[in-house]
């Protein structure tokens, strides 16, 4: 079973109903499951089946599809389209896609919470998944950009900004699977790092691509031009957010390289098919 169908699978677990309808549309609605396949690289340079971390996978997916689903409401973004679709309260309605995101996140966890794995280990993952996502990760990153409405063009402000609403649920994947090589805290430190690197490089690129492509390229609108927001090319301009985007996945790969008994071939690889992604 490919990760496409073990998605469908959990999802076919939940009881028939409207939100359990909701959550399949925005799931399985074409994400490029960057942050599954970052886990998968990580364990797969740790030589450990990248089957193993199936669960823990999917719940950084849904975690990641409620975040969409929630920033595309009508009291946020207010977005129409996502993933080439209409967004999950234009496709169902507003209570509908709050539910939604709250089922994804809290299913999340009860399919994190069934990897085989050893019990301690397991409870340092799921840590790893709450902190990335909880108050101190990505619902902070997400506060600090909705209640500040950062005006700024110091970069260093929105590099907090980005660090948290980006960076964390792209570390996690690769802090999941260091913790899954029963790797010490030090090196999981490392790849919390990588992962803020990859984040940084990862909103660059979104920013540009929102300039360079059309919406019906993305799958998505430009919320930020249309709700004015100060982002790394109105900043520096196409070409400089170019090269300096390059220039982080450039350092990323040059880290990863630098791991001790990693073998950093498929990650890199990931990465730089991510570098030249066009959605
Ligand atoms: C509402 C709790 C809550 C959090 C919102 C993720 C997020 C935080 C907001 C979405 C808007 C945004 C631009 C976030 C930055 C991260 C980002 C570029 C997300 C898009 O990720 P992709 O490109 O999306 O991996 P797909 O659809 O391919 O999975």
């Amino acid at each position: 079973m490919n990760f496409e169908e073990y998605l469908q699978s959990r999802i076919d677990e939940i009881p028939a109903s409207r939100v359990a309808e909701a959550m399949r549309y925005s799931l399985m609605a074409g994400g490029k499951r960057i942050r599954p396949n970052l886990l998968f690289a990580v364990l797969k340079g740790y030589g450990i089946n990248p089957e193993k971390g199936n669960n823990l996978a999917a719940a950084l997916e849904m975690i990641h599809t409620y975040s969409l689903i929630h920033d595309d409401l009508p009291c946020m973004d207010n977005d129409e389209l996502r993933r080439g679709k209409p967004t999950c309260h234009i496709q169902f309605d507003e209570t509908t896609a709050v539910l939604a995101g709250d089922g994804l996140l809290t299913y999340a966890f009860e399919t994190a919470s069934q990897t085989d794995i050893k019990a301690d280990e397991l409870i340092r993952c799921i840590r790893i998944l709450s902190e990335s996502a909880g108050p101190a990760g990505m619902i902070l990153g997400q506060d600090l950009d909705t209640v500040e409405t950062i005006q700024t063009e110091d970069w260093n402000k929105l590099e907090e900004v980005h660090h948290h609403k980006t960076g964390d649920l792209l570390a996690a994947p690769l802090m999941i699977a260091t913790a899954m090589a029963e790797k010490d805290e030090k090196t999981i430190q490392t790849w919390k790092s990588i992962g803020y690197k990859i984040g940084l490089a990862f909103q660059v690129q979104d920013d540009i691509l929102d300039v360079t492509e059309t919406p019906q390229e993305l799958g998505k609108t430009n919320s930020d031009e249309r709700n004015s927001k100060i982002t790394s090319v109105s900043i520096w301009g196409i070409e400089k957010a170019a090269e300096i985007m390059n220039q982080l996945y450039d350092e990323v790969c040059m880290q990863i390289a630098e791991i001790k008994d990693f073998n950093s071939e498929v990650l890199v690889n990931l990465i730089r098919g991510i570098q030249t992604r066009n959605k």
